[in-house]
């Protein structure tokens, strides 16, 4: 029976950038494969949940002071358990963990890479089955292989990434990662239980329609925010508008659509947040990495995210990102 060429899994594509990488090891192919596998059991118990007693609270706080979801737990573990019991890296960090975990058997101390997560962005909006996601950033270790990893490998710059990705878990699951080489997305196909291809080589429109903000908290934000949202709400047919205002509270769900139809998702920092809510490593981190790959811009309102030296696992940060040219004319207003 000839083969379906045309939708590649991502098994197959994974493999496919290997061959055609000259010394490739087929370590990153299959650390992404392993967080396809994890996002898959994920997925099946997001798709059930109401129907069993995985909604609501574990009774327990995060690091981040914040309450923690039964499936919070359940995709930490699901992600910690497939990379721990795999080859293919050295050590995790987690947004439901205080600290980073260091995989300390012999083969994945001999791994190359370390990944840090938010196993499941917007948890707050389970119960009320809006879609959720789970944010991934891999980093190449800078200590020697064949020992245990230190908080060196892990407070790297987001410049340093060699791979970062998101699964969502909405009308359809899909997961989207980037590596130097382009922006791919795979939909999960149920009749194979496998992601496929259905974005290749995404690419960010270089303007668009859509802003994303929490008006919620207009009268915090500073001038030079609260003026380029007035210059937003303003836009119509004679100066690239009007833009439409689109914010679900789940970051994957607006940072991709953006990313797809052309947009600016922002999280400036307010009173009660002055270093902003969204944490640098394992949602802005990768979110900026993926943006860049595909053409777009990430910043803190003054600096390149990538750029970010990091001090500690769960440092938040102000974040800005998506189309050039939307980027462009908000720093305008920030430069102000
Ligand atoms: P707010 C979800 O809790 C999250 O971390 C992101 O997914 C989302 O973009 C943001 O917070 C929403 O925060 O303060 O607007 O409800």
């Amino acid at each position: 029976m000839a083969i379906n060429r045309r939708v590649l899994t991502l098994d197959e594509f994974t493999i496919q950038q290997m061959r055609s990488i000259p010394g490739a090891t087929g370590e990153l192919s299959g650390l992404l494969r392993d967080i396809g596998l994890a996002a898959k059991r994920v997925n099946v118990e997001v798709n059930k949940a109401g129907l069993v007693d995985i909604l609501g609270d574990a009774g327990t706080t995060n690091v981040q002071g914040e309450e923690v979801k039964k499936l919070d737990i359940f995709a930490n573990n699901q992600f910690m358990g497939v990379l721990r019991h795999g080859i293919n890296c050295a050590g995790i960090g987690s947004e439901e963990m205080d600290d980073f975990v260091i995989f300390d058997d012999e083969i994945s101390m001999n791994s190359k890479y370390v990944c840090m997560f938010d196993p499941l962005d917007g948890s707050a909006n389970i119960d009320v089955n809006v879609s959720i996601g789970t944010i991934f950033s891999v980093f190449k270790r800078v200590t020697e292989r064949g020992t245990p990893v230190t908080a060196a490998d892990f407070l790297q710059p987001g410049n340093r990434q060699v791979a970062a990705g998101y699964v969502i878990y909405g009308s359809s699951t899909i997961l989207v990662y980037a590596t130097k080489r382009g922006v791919n997305g795979f939909t999960l196909d149920q009749s194979i239980g496998e992601f496929s291809l259905s974005h290749p080589d995404i690419q960010c429109p270089p303007t668009g329609k859509i802003y994303s903000v929490n008006h919620g908290h207009f009268f915090q934000y500073t001038p030079g925010v609260q003026d380029y949202i007035h210059a937003c709400q303003a836009k119509n047919a004679s100066n690239g508008g009007p833009y439409t205002q689109r914010y679900i509270g789940s970051m994957v769900s607006d940072v991709h659509r953006n990313l797809i139809k052309g947009g600016i998702f922002m999280y400036p920092a307010i009173k009660d947040k002055p270093g902003g809510k969204l944490r640098l490593m394992y949602e802005c981190n990768p979110f900026a990495y993926i943006v860049e790959i595909a053409g777009g811009v990430a910043t803190d309102g003054t600096q390149r995210i990538l750029d970010i030296q990091p001090t500690g696992l769960h440092q938040r940060t102000p974040f800005y990102v998506g189309s050039k040219l939307m980027m462009e004319e908000l720093n305008s207003y920030l430069t102000k």
